[in-house]
Formats: structure tokens, sequence, C-alpha cells
């Protein structure tokens, strides 16, 4: 059925359609039941957690269809603009417990499993996680998705469809090893493969010119397949499409050099075909110049592109009217080749002047930054950029002379092509009518240092948008307990308009209320302690204070700051350990990309202490450190609802935004930090007595390393760190093999570029205030509740309705 025709209007897109059922644990057994036997073909004794979960997932998954196709249909017949979210990564995690949530059936669910003799925990804990992405870029862009259904944002994501996610994390001697990720060796319930939905994708090649014009002729094609995944957002109220690419060979050109006898070059194509969406890259922030990966980029893009071209043409003829109907977001520059194939599409496809062509694509185009360091900057040789992508080399060029005439007086103009290199931000802002940063501290970063004088001549093309999480996930599915509580306080309602949360402050000053905030608290670290005795081997408190960092492993996040201050604290203890000590469980988590040898050397280094100090009797239960190895969203869900205090310790102004932060903040946890990203903005609406600063600020960091010393004279400054840095290299860590960590000594005192030791002293100090304000346990509630109250503003609905207004001209269907 097309678009308008045979639809009968549905009021409310569904919202009745999933409340009028009001589904019983009975009825929902009912399909349960239905789908083990009919869909999975299994008789109820000899199904698996496995087979219940499929059954599970897919009456489920019912439930949400119909919403679905009432949003689709309302969106055709309003004829309303739609939002294009591309992304290389979509790091969604688990779906299963967070559709139930969003339906309203988490209890039901329960129950009716419960009624078969399943247990619902296991049952979700059975389904692996959806990785598809590296960290908080491609957390940030599920999170979005989550808001926009929630909002009525009529929303489709793009990406790929990777056959493996991000690699699984092992540790061996404490060292990182890498193994594949195999999420889709099992069926993938969630999903509907869209065969009919496919699109050619083509490769190198060359131009030529035909009867005056040019002609893309490419060597190799690849056939693009959707693949949807629906999203549905609190309450069922709206749902909208995850569309994720395949790549399958297509027959186009083997067949003619099969027939030519050039069976190698016949299989070619194939064997780049499966590549494609085969594997996720395993690096994050940092980028390396691979052809294999310009290629991922074109095909998710290109495939989107024709994809929305298609469903725009369904209704309109007028391809300069797209702006009207179309906004296109590209999440970083892993996109921004959107710019020059959008304006391919409509000169050499659809015949469009190349004036109107760039006027039309930068009306629908907005490109996010989320990063300043320059390893993260795509940069391609223009070698490799002419010779995968022929005729969008010429139009970059093009592209990149008409900006320049149009200012040509600037002594400091920034090209896009420069020194034999397309630069893919330079290239994303010139195609984009709003460039974003993360946080309010990053965007003037953006316009001070990434961008100053595209920033002069383009004035208010770059915004900020601050990054937000869902507190669907992130708090009500993560820590029942704490939801229960703020439900029981404020009622129902928060979900959906985070800053109601600000009434819990007048019941912060209640003791009553205090108490059950840390009997919340205390429950989900009891939980948490006996996942790490199972996970790690190691017997931890739960009254012990839960101290956590976790993200993936940087130098520029700092790991190596807190261990070497764990050291320091445990060497402290062991010389007073009758002392009043707060008990102390340092909790790490994280990976580092695989070919980061500094950051596979501070995963030994956490490692190794951990073991020495874990079996310190003169320490004991005082301090543990724990690294659970494989960190992803399913352990941060564990992780952060029981966490006393979240580590945000990065160099100033090498974070972006953070958004692990946000999701601390919201759970209860108070942040130790420096002024970075949007810690900068949690300082300042949970205010400086519910926060432990500390450290140089952004502008001091640039200033500090001037001094080509800087490092010798911290350590000189600071005995802790001078007995800390001998410990380590004396081997007491390594006993095995002591010099081991001669080689990260010695960079700390003489390649210090993040700034580890002059920021050391600053940092021990925090840690001791912290240890202060723990032993107060009242005090300390009154801290942690603050940080719930308060963390309204960083709701990806906040951000999600930001964006709306700010960049992609869209309101609400809702
Ligand atoms: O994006 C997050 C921010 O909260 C983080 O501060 C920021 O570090 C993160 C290349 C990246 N920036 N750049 C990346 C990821 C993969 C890749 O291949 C770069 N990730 C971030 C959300 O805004």
């Amino acid at each position: 059925v097309g678009p308008g025709v045979g639809w009968v209007k549905v009021p409310r897109c569904g919202y009745e359609i999933v409340n009028d059922l009001s589904l019983t644990p009975n009825l929902l057994q009912a399909d349960v039941a239905r789908h083990l036997t009919y869909t999975l073909g299994k008789d109820a004794p000899n199904a698996s957690v496995y087979d219940w979960r499929m059954a599970l997932s897919f009456a489920i998954r019912d439930r949400i269809v119909e919403p679905w196709f009432a949003s689709t249909r309302r969106t055709w017949a309003e004829d309303r603009k739609r939002v294009y979210y591309l992304s290389m990564e979509f790091l969604i995690g688990r779906l299963l417990e967070d559709a139930t949530i969003n339906l309203g059936l988490r209890d039901i669910a329960e129950e009716a499993m419960a009624g078969f003799g399943q247990d619902f925990r296991a049952i979700v804990e059975n389904e692996p996680d959806a990785a598809l992405g590296n960290g908080g870029l491609g957390r940030l862009a599920a999170c979005f998705m989550e808001s926009m259904a929630t909002l009525g944002c009529p929303a489709y994501g793009y990406g790929i469809r990777y056959e493996h996610g991000l690699f699984r994390q092992r540790f061996e001697g404490g060292q990182q090893v890498e193994t594949p990720e195999d999420w889709l060796t099992q069926a993938h319930p969630w999903e509907f493969a869209r065969p009919e939905s496919a699109y050619t994708v083509p490769f190198k090649g060359q131009v030529e010119m035909q009867g005056g014009r040019e002609v893309w002729v490419p060597g190799e094609t690849v056939l693009a397949e959707a693949h949807d995944t629906p999203v549905i957002g609190w309450q069922g109220k709206w749902a909208n499409t995850l569309r994720l690419w395949a790549a399958k060979p297509t027959t186009l050109f083997d067949l003619a050099r099969f027939n030519r006898g050039d069976y190698a070059a016949a299989a070619e194509p194939e064997a780049l075909a499966r590549t494609l969406s085969r594997v996720l890259y395993p690096d994050d922030t940092t980028y390396q110049g691979k052809e294999l990966r310009l290629k991922q980029e074109f095909f998710l893009t290109s495939a989107a592109l024709q994809d929305i071209l298609r469903r725009f043409m369904a209704r309109h003829s007028d391809l300069r009217d797209l702006p009207k109907h179309v906004a296109i977001q590209m999440n970083d520059t892993h996109p921004a080749i959107a710019g020059p194939e959008l304006i391919r599409l409509l000169t050499d496809e659809h015949g469009m002047g190349f004036d109107d062509a760039l006027e039309t694509a930068r009306g629908c185009l907005g490109y996010t930054n989320h990063t300043l360091l320059p390893e993260a900057l795509e940069r391609w040789a223009t070698f490799t950029f002419g010779n995968v992508l022929p005729r969008h080399m010429q139009i970059v060029e093009r592209i990149d002379s008409w900006h320049r005439r149009s200012y040509p007086s600037r002594p400091h103009y920034v090209g896009i092509v420069k020194h034999h290199e397309v630069r893919m931000g330079e290239l994303a802002f010139v195609m984009a009518h709003k460039v974003n940063g993360v946080s309010a501290l990053h965007s003037d970063l953006v316009k001070k240092n990434l961008f100053p004088e595209l920033d002069r001549l383009h004035p208010g093309r770059i915004i900020n948008q601050t990054n937000g999480v869902t507190p669907r996930r992130w708090l009500k599915m993560a820590n029942r307990p704490l939801a229960k509580l703020i439900t029981d306080t404020v009622g129902a309602g928060w979900e959906d308009d985070l800053d109601r949360l600000k009434g819990l402050e007048p019941h912060v000053k209640g003791r009553a209320f205090r108490e059950a905030f840390g009997a919340a608290k205390r429950a989900n670290k009891v939980a948490l302690a006996g996942w790490i005795a199972a996970e790690c081997g190691v017997k931890v408190s739960p009254d012990a204070l839960f101290d956590v960092q976790i993200k993936r492993i940087h130098e520029y996040k700092r790991q190596l700051l807190n261990i070497l201050e764990t050291i320091a604290h445990w060497h402290k203890i062991r010389s007073n350990p009758k002392g009043d000590w707060v008990p102390r469980v340092k909790i790490f988590g994280g990976k580092s990309a695989p070919g980061y040898a500094v950051a596979k050397e501070i995963i030994h280094l956490i490692n190794d202490v951990a073991w020495v100090v874990n079996n310190d009797p003169v320490t004991g239960d005082l301090l543990k450190i724990v690294y659970p190895a494989n960190y992803n969203v399913s352990m941060a869900e564990r992780l952060v609802p029981a966490a006393d205090l979240s580590e945000q310790i990065s160099t100033a102004g090498k974070e972006a935004s953070g958004t692990g932060n946000m999701k601390f903040m919201m759970n209860g946890a108070p942040t130790i930090g420096t002024l970075d990203g949007a810690n900068v903005e949690i300082l300042q609406e949970v205010g400086a007595e519910n926060f432990f600063l500390f450290g140089l600020t952004a502008e001091e960091v640039t200033k500090r390393r001037e001094d080509p010393e800087h490092a010798r004279k911290a350590i000189e400054a600071s005995q802790a760190l001078q007995d800390v840095l001998q410990m380590i290299a004396e081997g007491r860590f390594s006993p095995d093999q002591p010099d081991r960590y001669h080689g990260l000594v010695h960079r700390v005192w003489h390649h210090d570029y993040f700034l580890v030791a002059s920021d050391f002293d600053a940092y021990h100090a925090a840690q001791a205030q912290v240890d202060r304000a723990y032993a107060d346990r009242d005090r300390w509630l009154a801290m942690a509740a603050m940080n719930t109250a308060r963390s309204g503003f960083f709701s990806s609905d906040r951000t999600i309705r930001s964006y709306m207004d700010e960049i992609w001209g869209v309101t609400s269907a809702l």
C-alpha cells in the first residue's frame, strides 16, 4: 500500500492500541506460547532460555508493529518533514527489556514468564548486546533514536548492519586479548529484512565525458540491503525506524568478466561486498586512512541518500523543495561524503545545476563535531579518495573552488583540499547549514581552535547542543529501586519530563527520604557485589565506597592518573593500617583500540596493581581493585546504578562532552572531575558543594605545556607521586618482570602530554575530600540525592528538542 492509499486515520498513532489491549500476563503468555510453538517450532518442555527469549521478543515486537505503522502512516498523511540521522555507529545494547519498559509491559512480562517457570532476568540477560559502536558517539546515536521516538519526531536512523560489532575483550595475564564479536550468529528477533529495499552503491572506475556531461562509469558495485528495527518511544506513542544496511554482491559486472574468462576479477565484487559490512572499525577518537573504511562510509551514505530521495520523489517532484521535507544529520565527519554525494545525485542523476544542488544539499545537512583531537580528524589522501570515488573528487574540488571564490581575500583561508588531502571536517562544515559541538565548552573550542576562520566566514553557523542520555534506559530500566523511590516521591511522569526530578529537592532535606535514597543505592551495590564475586572472584563489601571509571581506555581520559593515585592511597594505608580509612572499591571498565599500545600498557598496569593490592593482607578490605573484562552497554547498566563516585578526570579541553558523566549523575553518584566537556555544565547544575572539582583548566593546560619541564617539576614537588613512580619502576607490581613499566614511567617523566603529573596532587587531595565526605553518611546521601534531583537537564529529550528547533526545523507529530 503506497502512501495515503487505503489508509484509515488511526487516532493518536497507536497509543490506544497499546493501552486498549490492557494486556494481562495471561494474554501475553498466550502470545509467547504461540510464538514458541509456531514461530520457533519448540515444545515448552524442550525450550531453552534462548527459545523463551525469542518467543517473548516476538510477542513484544508484535506490540510495537501497530504503533510503528501508525507513526509511518501519520507522517505520510501529514506530509511531515523527517529527520535522517546518519551514523557509522549505533550502540544500542539489548532491546528486549527496554521495549517492555517503553510499552509499560515490564512487570507483566516478568509475571507472564514466571507463569512458565522462567526467570525474566535470565531471559533478558540471554540477549547479546548489539555492540555496533565504540563508545560515547555510538551510544549517543542510540539515546537520540529513543528520544526522537519518545518526542514523536519522525525520524530514520541510518547505519551499517555489521556482522561483527566491537570485539570482545578478555584478559590473559592481565593483558587485553581481542576476539571477534558474533551477535548475528543468533537470529536477531527485532529486525525485519527488506530485500525489496536495496540500492546499488558504485565505487571506483572513471569519469568519462559523454555528450558534454561528466558520467561516472564505476568499476565495482555493491548492493545495500535494508534491515529495519523499530524504535519505540516512551509509552508506545510513536515509533521510528533504525535502518541498517547489509552489503550484498551485485552480479552486474560479474557476468561480463566471467564470460571474458576473467574469473578472479569476477569474484572481486563479491569479496568486496562481503567485507563491506563485515566488521566495525574498533577505533574510538582515532582515525586511520584505510580504504575499506572510506568505502564503508560511502556505502552507508549513498544507500541512505538514495533511500531518502526515493521517499521524497514518491510524493514530490521539485527537488529544490528537499530542505522543506528532509533534515540530514551527519554524526561526525564519518558520513560527510553526504555533501558531495547529494550534489552528485541532484546534478548527475536528476539534472539540477551545480549551484542549486549545493544550496539544496546545504539546506538539508547538519554536522555534529564530536572531538577536537587531531588524530581523530578525518583526512583522506586525494589519491585514495580519487581512486575510490573519482566523481566525488571532482565535486569536492568544485565545492572547494566555489567556496574559495566566495571569500577571495582571506589570508588564513582554509581549503577543503590541501596538501593532497581531502579534509572531511572542512568539507562537512562548508556543506552544512548548522555545525554543532556537544557541550558548551567544546562548542566554544570548536569556534576558537578548530574552525576559527570558517567561523568568521560563516558567523552563527556553529552552535552548541549539549549531549544528553535517555532516562528510560539509564534510570527507569537500569535502576529500579531508585526509579520506584522517585515515582513514590514526585509521582509518575518524570520519565519523559525529567525536570520534574527537581521535585525531589525539598525531600532531600528530610532524613527519611535520604535514608530511602541510601537504601536504593545499597540494594544496587549488594547486587553488584554479588556479580563482581562471580565475575572477578573478588569479594567486596557493599559498604565500601564504589568508585567507578568506565569508558574507552585512552591517554586523555587518564585512567593512568586514577591507578597512580590508587597506588598512592594503598601506600598511605599501609603506612598506618589501623587508621580511620574509608574502605574503597576501585572499579575500572573499558577496552583499548587493538593497535593502541600505550592504552594496552595501562590496562596491564591496572590488572597488575589489582593483583598485588587485592592479595595484600595489610590493606585487606580497605582497598580492592576490580576490572571486569569486556565492558559494554549492559555492564554499564549494572555499574552505573551501584556507583558512589563518578570518575571524569580527562585532561581539560580533551573530552568533547562525555555522556557517562550524565548517567552517573542521574543515578546519584557525585562526580570527581576536571573542568572538561559537559562536566562544566554538571557542576553548574549540581552546585560546587555536590561535586569534587580539581585540576587545571583548559587554558591552564595550554599554558603549562609551554614549559618543557612541567612533568619533572610536578613530580619533584610531589613526594606521593615520586613514591608511586618509584614503586612501579622497581617492579613492585610486576615481580615476574621488574622492568615491565620502565617505558611507562619514563613517559610520565619526559613525555607527559596529558599532564598526569601536573594534576596528580590536586586529584589526590580531591580524593581525600571524597573520603571525608563519604565518612559523613548523611551528608553523602544528601549530595548523592542532589545529583539525581538536578540531573533533569541531561535528558536526551532536552537535547533532541533543541536539535528539532535549532537545526532540523521539525515539530513533534504528537
Ligand atoms: O563522542 C561523545 C562525547 O561524549 C565524547 O566526549 C567523545 O569523545 C565521543 C572516531 C569517535 N568523539 N569522537 C568519537 C568515535 C569513533 C571514531 O571512529 C571518533 N567519539 C567521540 C558523544 O558526543
